[in-house]
């Protein structure tokens, strides 16, 4: 691994804040730099010589990131130099963060122009998500993706550019040192361990009865992966990039923060090397293209949609979901307290998840719920965090989603999930009865305004809701009431039996 020759602070744990409710699952732009030849190689001496970590580069790992080291090599070196203390001057005190920061305040000349005032202000400067940024806030219209983020802005906005004969390596700088732009170089270029992929454990089930899947994994909320049933959508044997294209021809599509239409969204895919790449997941692509909508059925199981009743004012409750091998969705709860399905339909998708009870090991949501801390990327949370869940005593549920399979996350449980090769999905949120008080509750917290999300009426959802409920399933809610109390009475009598009985003897138990 990153032995001897590559020190790396793995302590060094870099967090983003997210508000929870911006869509369903929004993220912000983020890293991804580059390597020289040399580095690359030594990481890969590394991998071989000294496999404690086993941390594998993809094949396509470019071959620059301008000499950048992780700062543990600093120890290691013959000098005392780090070049970038040195060119930074009085702002070498800030952190690697801190100073991007600063950096990102610029427009794309002055960050130009401070590229050549010294050799750390060159790495600094070329800092690809600095570039992302610059792009995605300023370019309208088409976004023509051109090797890095640097060269899609200047081919942009420099017509007289031209990208074929630029060289995307860079300079190299010696004695850099820097654990923050290292490591977001690393999550860029890591491909996923093995060890990450092992752990199976998820419950499948095939064929089974709606009665079934009612009884056994939405009434207790207990996440399921349910096998065969889109063997007859008509996306299954149709839905490639080809086809989709055609279908979709001009048509942009949500992609973060900028629309894209899907044959720039793949030029971009097939060329990124990022830690966190774009994510195509749009709520209206039905809208848009009215067949997308038509040739997928909602599985038998997910039916039962309460928010149908709002008509044109239910939040946002479907997205199509396209993205490339390392995309995917940081940990997060969906919104709204409703449950969901997540049918594969091309490609494969790693997911973890915890039970409503267990905040996943490096997730720090803050006590209204409104916003959680997390790593900043999905691999920066396999790199320094999934190793933790081995030891805890409630595993997380994990499993591989394949091609024509569909998962069931139950309301409330945490979810991360990444993309092993391109993946193009069809989720959908749903309200049952099963999950229609927790629903009602959560729209009726204090804070609603700032929890409920996909919708612009935040704070008057649940009155619109529990009225449109009352008008259409009369009764339906008390009658929910009541079986819920009867079932917390029915629990209670039975925790109280399990403390006061041995329940492996069968005998009354007596504590003195
Ligand atoms: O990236 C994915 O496919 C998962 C999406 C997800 O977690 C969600 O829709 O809540």
């Amino acid at each position: 691994m990153l032995s001897s020759k590559t020190l790396f602070s793995r302590a060094m744990k870099r967090k983003k804040r997210k508000k929870v409710p911006d869509g369903k699952m929004r993220r912000k732009p983020v890293s991804g730099e580059r390597i020289s030849v040399s580095k690359k190689s030594q990481i890969r001496e590394c991998n071989e010589d000294d496999n404690e970590f086993g941390f594998g580069l993809k094949s396509s790992a470019p071959s620059s990131n301008h000499g950048v080291q992780p700062l543990g090599n600093l120890y290691l070196a013959s000098g005392t130099i780090n070049t970038r203390n040195i060119g930074l001057g009085n702002m070498q005190i800030l952190t690697d963060e801190l100073v991007l920061d600063v950096l990102g305040f610029l427009d794309a000349t002055h960050l130009g122009i401070l590229a050549c005032v010294s050799k750390s202000f060159y790495v600094f400067a070329n800092h690809e998500p600095l570039w992302r940024n610059l792009v995605l806030d300023n370019v309208k219209g088409g976004l023509l993706y051109n090797k890095t983020w640097k060269y899609t802005y200047l081919a942009a906005f420099y017509p007289s550019f031209d990208g074929s004969v630029v060289d995307i390596s860079g300079l190299r700088v010696r004695d850099f040192y820097s654990d923050y732009l290292f490591q977001s170089w690393l999550c860029a270029n890591l491909e996923m361990k093995p060890e990450w992929l092992e752990r199976d454990n998820i419950v499948r089930r095939k064929g089974i009865s709606v009665e079934e899947f009612v009884l056994n994994f939405e009434e207790p909320n207990k996440p399921v992966l349910l096998e065969g049933c889109l063997d007859n959508w008509v996306a299954r044997e149709k839905w490639n990039r080809d086809y989709l294209i055609q279908l979709c021809d001009d048509v942009r599509f949500s992609v973060g923060p900028v629309d894209m239409k899907l044959e720039e969204f793949f030029l971009y895919s097939d060329q990124a090397i990022e830690e966190r790449p774009l994510y195509l997941f749009d709520p209206k692509f039905a809208d848009k293209v009215p067949r997308l909508g038509s040739e997928y059925d909602v599985p038998v199981y997910f039916r039962e949609d309460l928010f149908g009743v709002l008509g044109k004012e239910r939040p946002d409750y479907r997205w199509i979901i396209i993205g490339p091998s390392g995309s995917g969705s940081s940990f997060h709860i969906d919104p709204n307290s409703t449950s969901a399905w997540n049918a594969v339909i091309r490609g494969s998708k790693k997911w973890v998840l915890f039970p409503p009870d267990v905040v996943p090991p490096g997730v720090h949501p803050s006590p209204d719920g409104a916003e959680v801390a997390c790593p900043v990327s999905i691999i920066e949370w396999f790199m320094n965090f999934y190793a933790a869940t081995k030891t805890w005593e409630k595993k997380p549920i994990e499993c591989i989603c394949k091609a024509g399979e569909v998962i069931f996350v139950p309301n409330g449980w945490w979810h991360l999930v990444i993309n092993l090769e391109e993946s193009i999905a069809i989720t959908q949120n749903y309200v049952s009865r099963r999950n229609l008080l927790n629903v009602l509750d959560f729209l009726k917290r204090p804070n609603a305004s700032m929890l409920v999300s996909g919708t612009k009426d935040r704070v008057n959802l649940y009155d619109k809701f529990k009225n449109a409920i009352d008008a259409s399933f009369p009764g339906t809610i008390d009658q929910l009431a009541r079986k819920a109390e009867e079932k917390a009475a029915e629990q209670k009598k039975l925790s109280f039996w399990d403390s006061v009985s041995d329940s492996n003897a069968g005998a009354f138990k007596f504590s003195f």
